[in-house]
């Protein structure tokens, strides 16, 4: 038995600059290890609530102070003495601590971080890697482990950067079979080109929230046209060597009163069915083989007629739609709305719902793939989520910005060590 004997969580800062929670547990043999939590800007309604202090001088009510007591307080006192080797027991006895559908008295911020960092103490009391210990802990049939396969958004819009540009991200998927590190060095040598071919045509190349270049641009589908000269420059065939994908973050853009999706920078109103063309149109000129959140959180009609069109062709992911959270997911597979689920462990907020959502995604034939926040913390947590729960891609964002480079480093760390 490893015992909990010490919970101590804290208010950190986060990449954009805003409080977010770190906890450290310590066990009675005095192991301890610490976990940080993320957090989104384009959150899905449904998430679980990250709790905030909302008093309007500190950190313009974004302070994290509320959740840290709850930690060191409510949460401490009901896991002290807990065997941390029975995560599953954890994560349900701050669940009915919090007794909340959403986790808004405790906080979904607070419970995670005590999650991640109860299953990180336990794996080094185990003497496991974390993925070893999450793969093992969950039951993940998997032969051997494996890297996922990375999605690199490169070109940042919507809420996460400054620009015009209301499609949220532009990714680029490796798809050639080479090892991880040479899909992140694919990546890093894409992501320079693109940085050269925006120079020379005269854009801005700083970059946005999740390390991807966030220039004012022309049109929507000039992104696209900007990644695709990059990709080319940089030596790689479209559609052989790489993928492209997108998040369109469309629950931003969508106006419930009219029904129609606003893209400011093309100056279009859009119904459901006009993007879904628009979609279908995309996909036939560019290389495209994922889209995340192409239509409203909401929208379960539309998701069925978009899985009907695309769901062949490519990967149409569902992340506030689904907000890692069975329920929604059992929804989406009757509605046979999607096939494949982005997961994000705070949207739920332990790590056991997270790893039921993913088990449930692969059991009907779902892909998933590991996701960070555009509001970060250096913790790779999700690195391992990924091998340990076997998911088929992972995103991380750019290929710069040290929390995002964190992640991608931690999987090439665990690719040697395989
Ligand atoms: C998303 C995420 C991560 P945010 O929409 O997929 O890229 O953004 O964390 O702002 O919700
Ligand atoms: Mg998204």
């Amino acid at each position: 038995m490893r015992k909990i004997k010490k919970i101590i969580a804290r208010e950190i800062l986060d990449s954009r600059g805003y409080p977010t929670i770190e906890t450290k547990i310590i066990l009675d043999c005095k192991l301890s290890a610490k976990a940080s939590v993320p957090s989104g800007a384009s959150t899905g309604i449904y998430e679980a609530c990250e709790l905030r202090d909302n008093d309007s001088k500190r950190y313009s009510g974004k302070g994290v102070l509320k959740a840290v007591k709850n930690i060191n307080e409510k949460i401490f006192k009901a896991l002290k003495g807990t065997d941390v080797m029975k995560q599953e027991q954890i994560d349900d006895i701050m669940i009915k601590l919090d007794g909340t559908e959403n986790k808004k008295k405790l906080g979904a911020n607070a419970i995670l971080s005590v999650s991640l960092a109860c299953a990180r103490v336990a794996a080094m009391a185990k003497k496991q890697e974390l993925y070893e210990y999450i793969s093992k802990t969950y039951k993940i049939k998997q032969k051997e482990y494996k890297l996922p396969t990375p999605s690199f958004n490169i070109f940042n819009g919507g809420k996460h950067a400054d620009t015009n540009l209301d499609f949220q991200e532009f990714m680029i998927l490796p798809i050639r079979k080479i090892s991880f590190k040479e899909k992140v060095r694919m990546g890093a040598e894409i992501f320079h080109e693109l940085g050269q071919v925006l120079k020379k045509a005269g854009f801005d190349t700083d970059v946005g929230n999740e390390g991807g270049y966030a220039p004012d641009i022309s049109s929507s589908i000039q992104a696209v046209e900007l990644i695709m000269a990059a990709i080319i420059n940089a030596g790689y065939e479209p559609g052989r060597d790489i993928g492209l994908g997108t998040d369109v973050g469309s629950s931003e853009l969508y106006n419930k009163e009219t029904g129609k999706y606003i893209f400011k920078l093309d100056n279009a109103q859009y119904s459901g069915d006009t993007l879904i063309n628009l979609y279908y149109e995309w996909f036939r000129k560019f290389p495209i083989i994922s889209i995340e959140d192409g239509l409203d959180q909401d929208d379960w009609d539309g998701w069925r007629e978009l899985n009907k069109e695309l769901g062949q062709e490519m990967l149409l992911i569902g992340d506030d739609l689904f907000v890692t959270n069975i329920k929604r997911l059992r929804k989406g597979l009757k509605e046979k709305a999607a096939n494949a689920i982005l997961i994000k462990p705070n949207q739920v907020g332990t790590l056991s719902e997270t790893m039921e959502c993913i088990k449930l995604a692969h059991k009907h034939n779902y892909k998933t793939m590991a996701s960070h926040r555009s509001g970060e913390t250096c913790d790779t947590f999700i690195a391992d989520l990924a091998v340990g729960a076997n998911t088929d891609f992972i995103k991380a964002g750019s290929l710069s910005r040290g929390e995002r480079l964190a992640k991608y480093n931690r999987l090439m760390e665990i690719e040697e060590g395989l």
